[in-house]
């Protein structure tokens, strides 16, 4: 049926700062089934993992800190192009650029820097597939997988 899903997640400061009702609003008037959803608190192992990517990088300490410093919310998005329309919701990783050139995307609402952001969004449908299995190993990612009537 052409829809696709992708990972998206309430980083700490979104939930501790409440945003969680006005993203999960902001998510199904966007057109957006939320097919799974979990808080949870993400350890350093876990933080760790789930960024491995940037393991490397000089700002990865400080991004594993901040991603355990709080529980998280977590959701599996579906809709046709998922992948890119959360990216598109969600708006630059750095929040200070989102308040200038996307001032009405969810970064520029409720994140604060460019590690501070608020939200997390798959950037690829690899990654959305590999981030879905990450959290919710039961829930397959992609097409071939609406399964609704099993969730
Ligand atoms: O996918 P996205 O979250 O927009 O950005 P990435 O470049 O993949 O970086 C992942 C994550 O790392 C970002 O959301 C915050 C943090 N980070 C940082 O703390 N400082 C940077 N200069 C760049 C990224
Ligand atoms: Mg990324």
């Amino acid at each position: 049926n052409g829809k696709e899903r992708t990972l998206a997640m309430i980083k700490p400061d979104g939930v501790s700062g409440n945003y969680t009702e006005e993203i999960k609003r902001i998510i199904v008037e966007s057109s957006f089934s939320i097919v799974r959803e979990m808080l949870t608190q993400l350890d350093n192992e876990k933080a760790s993992a789930f960024y491995d990517e940037h393991s490397s990088r000089s700002f990865f300490p400080d991004l594993v800190t901040y991603m355990t410093s709080g529980p998280v919310l977590v959701m599996v998005l579906e809709k046709r192009d998922a992948v890119s329309d959360w990216r598109g919701l969600i708006g630059p990783t750095d929040a200070q650029k989102a308040k200038i050139s996307h001032p009405h995307s969810i970064r520029a609402l409720c994140g604060k820097d460019s590690q501070s952001n608020c939200v997390h969004g798959s950037d690829s449908t690899s990654s959305a597939e590999r981030e879905i299995k990450f959290f919710f190993d039961d829930v397959l990612s992609g097409d071939i997988a609406s399964q609704h009537d099993e969730l």
